[in-house]
């Protein structure tokens, strides 16, 4: 079960979320929108929801059903009342699951992301350059494949400020197949031991095979970032093994088929849970679960407005305790917008990873590392001025 603090923006996003939802009555309610916290709770199990449905109303709150597929319940607190009540909060409390989302999403966590060997400060954003071994990747298929083109690109993006180098052999853009295991390791595995030897920044590998995950993280790699969320099932076991980082990414489906029209009861609630389970998954193989980073996947199975639904809500995500990556770069969602190919969207590109950082963004995988880089200063001095001010 997950608990997702909502934060409307004003009535008519709310009213229209809800009947989306089927909530009307709440539609109806005239009670002032800012004197009242939103949360929504979802699971599998329909009776864990109607357990804290209970609990809250005899808290003083009001819960309303959705008629969504997943079990999914909107609680609604005045203001006070959550006050009065936060700090009696004990471990047996059914409430729990509010409590911390609502700390996660006032107060984000983790402060690092914890790697085999070392600590990865979150307290400033991170770039993650993207190096792609691939002949067909979106943006980059074809530049890197020879190894000697691939280190440079590695120590250029080092010099241009990249904090970690994400290697992938196998592009996933909409409608491509899976790439051969051997091929895969035959692309990325040379590159990965090459620049390990040079780099001081830590190296992630872009894979869904666990194969690729471990000869990588023996090659001198630090990080899988896994596009599937971990549906491997040794994926989890080799990350555990060597106490890797861990990206568990959001995707609808397979490469192949994710941009049938993808639907969902609501977008950030349906891939929180999914996010919440191969967490849970990935901790039951032994994952530490501060080696993990959430990513809710933009671009993979996610209509124009999905994406831009995730990119203005990513702090929501925030409610799930762990820290966020998000990769937005040169997709076609910024493309459609702005009317541009692949090549004229380093703007778009740009003012989405500052808005993602500013919503609780701890990671942006960019191709444009320079320019991103300094987006995330610019965006962390605000930051931190917000914090003192
Ligand atoms: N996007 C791509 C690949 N890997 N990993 C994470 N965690 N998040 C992302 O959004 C993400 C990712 C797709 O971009 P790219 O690697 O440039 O293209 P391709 O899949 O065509 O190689």
């Amino acid at each position: 079960m997950i608990a997702r603090l909502r934060n409307y923006s004003g009535l008519p996003e709310a009213r229209n979320e809800w009947s989306k939802l089927g909530l009307p009555q709440v539609a109806e309610a005239p009670r002032d929108l800012y004197d009242l916290v939103f949360f929504f709770v979802e699971s599998k199990d329909a009776g864990e929801v109607e357990g804290i449905a209970f609990a809250a109303e005899e808290l003083g709150g009001d819960a309303y059903g959705c008629t969504t597929r997943t079990p999914r319940t909107m609680l609604v607190f005045e203001h006070g009342v959550l006050q009065g009540n936060s700090c009696r909060v004990g471990p047996d409390d059914r409430l729990q699951p509010i409590w911390r989302a609502l700390s996660n999403y006032l107060a984000p966590q983790p402060p690092s992301w914890k790697l085999a060997e070392r600590e990865l400060r979150l307290d400033s954003t991170m770039v993650m350059g993207v190096l792609n071994v691939t002949p067909d990747s979106f943006s980059d298929g074809g530049l890197y494949l020879d190894k000697g083109k691939a280190v440079k690109r590695a120590l250029e993006m080092v010099e241009e400020g990249a904090d970690i180098i994400d290697v992938g052999g196998e592009s996933t853009r909409p409608y491509s197949g899976e790439v051969a295991v051997e091929e895969e390791l035959k692309r990325v595995i040379p590159v990965i031991e090459e620049i390990s030897s040079h780099l001081e920044v830590p190296i992630s590998v872009d894979t869904r095979h666990h194969e690729v995950a471990r000869a990588a993280l023996e090659a001198g790699a630090e990080i899988v970032n896994d596009v599937s969320g971990l549906r491997d099932a040794k994926m989890a076991e080799v990350a555990a093994r060597h106490g890797a980082g861990v990206v568990i990414m959001h995707m609808l489906g397979d490469p192949g088929t994710m941009q049938d029209r993808p639907t969902y009861d609501d977008v950030v609630g349906d891939i929180s849970l999914f996010l919440d389970e191969r967490m849970m998954s990935a901790k039951s193989s032994g994952v530490d679960l501060r080696s993990i980073l959430l990513d809710p996947g933009i671009g993979f199975g996610k209509s124009l407005d999905q994406n831009l639904q995730i990119v203005v809500r990513l702090r929501e995500f925030s409610c799930l305790g762990r820290g966020l990556l998000i990769g937005a770069s040169r997709k076609s969602f910024i493309g459609k917008v702005l009317g541009q190919e692949v090549g004229g969207r380093k703007e778009g590109s740009l003012a989405i990873a500052s808005i993602a950082m500013m919503n609780g963004a701890n990671v942006v995988r960019a191709h444009d590392v320079k320019e991103t880089k300094m987006v995330a200063r610019m965006v962390d001095a605000v930051r931190r001025a917000q914090t003192i001010s």
